[in-house]
């Protein structure tokens, strides 16, 4: 699960540009052994891209179904006494891997990365060809969960969430080299005690032979370069302090430099990471950063831009981690997926505290907008314990994947879920119960307004309860003095059965870019504008309220329907990521903020 880098002891080679692709529509690829030969009927794809917005025809846009990437790679003869990994950062949503006519890989997760030692299939010196069987059909049993339906011999998909449906290699694709034993986790966790600053770490070899014990190297460099602690030892956990650390945080994200060194009796291996080291806690009903009260000011976010829909873009990141720390933001969710692995490095860099969130979204029995009756879904049929399974194995892999990251203070295991039912408490409680075994970092919840708290199976296990808020926009449309009355009177209720931290993970209205009307009204610039101010003010009122999200950072793509037009327009930020006119009154509001 390490990111892929390039060092002195590793090579790294990127894939991404044009891929060749098919479509697959009868699923007959595998039997025919396309992998064998040039797939049929090919054109040229985009890596990372989304496949849908590239294309014209509109069948081929919506297609559900098998799909075929495949490309020829030359593997140097210097890659043959080394061990060859491939990764690719995100394939959504099922996988399957052919190197040179070897089956090597599945995976089943369309936003965490797919890591395989391809080492016995290639052939170094010589040209290789790689290809990749996708498939982007949702079942109850996957996250997130949605359900197919066939007519007139094409597949359609019906899901719960209120995001389009992208498919595609959505991340980038690396070939990379690691030595024979080589360095496979690391692990570390840090806190505070007393100005010092504790770091654990915990380190996994692979490959090492029989017989033979490694040795672990390790140095702590500060942003000189200078050493600042050394050490070497025999075991595969350690524990240190560092006197006095500079520590990392929003105003000052300070990063430190791990490098660590792996040596067994035939190869030397090194990894480097960066290290942020601060400690995290909710104390007294309230959240510290490094033992001190943290507002959470910011975002509930998408992967999405025009043209690459869900694909990791450099420039893209770039330019909406500047929107957010204009806007005086200090934090966001990865609503609602485990987003690429570059947005967690940058918000280490850059200084954002980061709610981390699985795909599950959507586990009701109706879609957005967020009112009328929910069908049961915790059932043999629907959700059940297979969908357990695989939402218990996704969190264990995001953990892995992004427990190094600084930023990251909170794990979120869904979004929406029909958590009134009695069997939700059943689901949620392993689940839950499994992230605390593999880290310390808080736990969050997300509530549908129409969750009674009274009735929620779930809020009981979690650390903090996220809630998504519409009064005045999905009730009350329009009027947001009833809007404020309701609001009022639910968070009365959280409060009062739970007595929990609550935080606010979204709260915003859909928004045309130039509408303006006085009086206010629905979709107007005005009107997001007064519902944010009308929200944000009853907020700060409230001491149980540990942040604020507003639902969206951005416009984002859905799929077609009577709710949205062209998308869901609730963004801060147009899609092409201008600022409407909340965007100028949230900067005042949370730049004045000093917590
Ligand atoms: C929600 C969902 C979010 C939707 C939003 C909306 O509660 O969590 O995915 O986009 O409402 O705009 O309806």
């Amino acid at each position: 699960m390490l990111y892929p880098i390039e060092n002195e002891t590793r090579e790294l080679k990127c894939l991404d540009g044009l891929w060749q692709f098919s479509f697959d529509h009868s699923s007959i690829g595998e039997k025919e052994e396309w992998y064998s030969k040039k797939i049929p009927k090919s054109i040229d794809m985009a890596v990372p891209s989304s496949i849908n917005e590239l294309l014209i025809d509109p069948e081929e846009e919506s297609y559900i179904g098998d799909m075929w990437y495949q490309k020829e790679v030359f593997i140097s003869k210097d890659w043959e006494l080394e061990q060859v990994h491939l990764r690719i950062g995100a394939a959504a949503y099922h996988s399957k891997v052919w190197i040179n006519n070897n089956d090597v890989f599945e995976h089943h997760s369309g936003f965490l990365p797919l890591d395989c030692n391809i080492s016995n299939f290639i052939k170094p010196g010589r040209w290789n060809t790689i290809t990749i069987k996708l498939n982007n059909e949702l079942s109850w049993q996957t996250l997130p969960p949605g359900t197919i339906s066939e007519t007139d011999n094409k597949k359609h998909l019906k899901t719960q969430h209120d995001f389009y449906h992208y498919t595609g290699l959505h991340r980038s694709v690396y070939l990379y080299t690691t030595p024979n034993t080589f360095i496979e986790e690391v692990s570390l966790n840090t806190d505070l005690d007393e100005g010092k600053g504790w770091i654990d770490l915990t380190l996994s070899p692979s490959g090492v032979k029989t017989a033979d014990s490694v040795k672990w190297e390790i140095q702590l460099k500060d942003k000189e370069g200078k050493v600042v602690l050394e050490r070497k030892f025999p075991e595969n956990s350690v524990q240190f302090h560092l006197d006095n650390p500079r520590l990392w945080s929003p105003a000052d994200p300070y990063l430190y430099e791990l490098e660590v060194w792996l040596s067994s009796s035939d190869s030397r291996d090194k990894y480097s990471l960066p290290v942020g080291i601060r400690s995290i806690e909710i104390k007294s009903g309230e959240l510290y950063l490094n033992g001190e009260k943290m507002y959470l000011k910011g975002f509930g976010k998408h992967e999405d831009m025009d043209i690459k829909g869900k694909a990791f873009d450099d420039a893209l990141a770039l330019k909406d981690f500047a929107l957010m720390k204009w806007s005086g933001a200090n934090s966001f969710r990865t609503s609602h997926y485990p987003y690429a692995e570059e947005w967690l490095q940058m918000a280490d860099r850059e200084g954002f505290l980061i709610i981390d969130e699985i795909g599950a979204v959507g586990m009701l029995g109706q879609s957005v907008p967020a009112i009328g009756e929910l069908d049961g879904v915790f059932q043999e049929d629907k959700i059940n314990d297979l969908s357990q399974k695989n939402h218990m194995k996704e969190m264990e892999m995001l953990i892995r994947r992004d427990r190094n990251h600084p930023s990251v203070v909170m794990w979120c295991v869904a979004n929406e879920a029909s958590t009134m039912e009695e069997k939700a408490g059943a689901y949620f409680e392993p689940i839950i119960n499994k992230v605390r075994e593999l880290d310390s970092r808080p736990v969050m919840n997300v509530n549908l307004m129409l969750i009674e708290p009274e009735k929620c199976q779930v809020s009981k296990m979690v650390d903090v309860i996220g809630l998504n808020a519409y009064f005045g926009w999905y009730s009350s449309a329009g009027d947001l003095n009833i809007g404020k009355k309701e609001l009022i009177e639910w968070l009365d209720r959280w409060k009062k059965a739970f007595d929990k931290p609550l935080m606010i993970t979204e709260f915003g209205v859909d928004t045309v870019q130039g509408l303006h009307k006085l009086p206010a009204t629905m979709f107007s610039e005005e009107f997001q504008a007064d519902f944010l101010k009308m929200y944000t003010e009853v907020f700060d009122t409230r001491r149980e309220i540990i942040g604020e999200h507003v639902w969206n950072f951005a416009d984002f793509m859905t799929g077609q329907g009577i709710v949205r037009v062209d998308g869901n327009k609730k963004g801060i930020f147009t899609r092409q990521r201008q600022p409407k006119m909340a965007a100028y009154k949230l900067k005042d509001r949370w730049r004045e903020r000093e917590d």
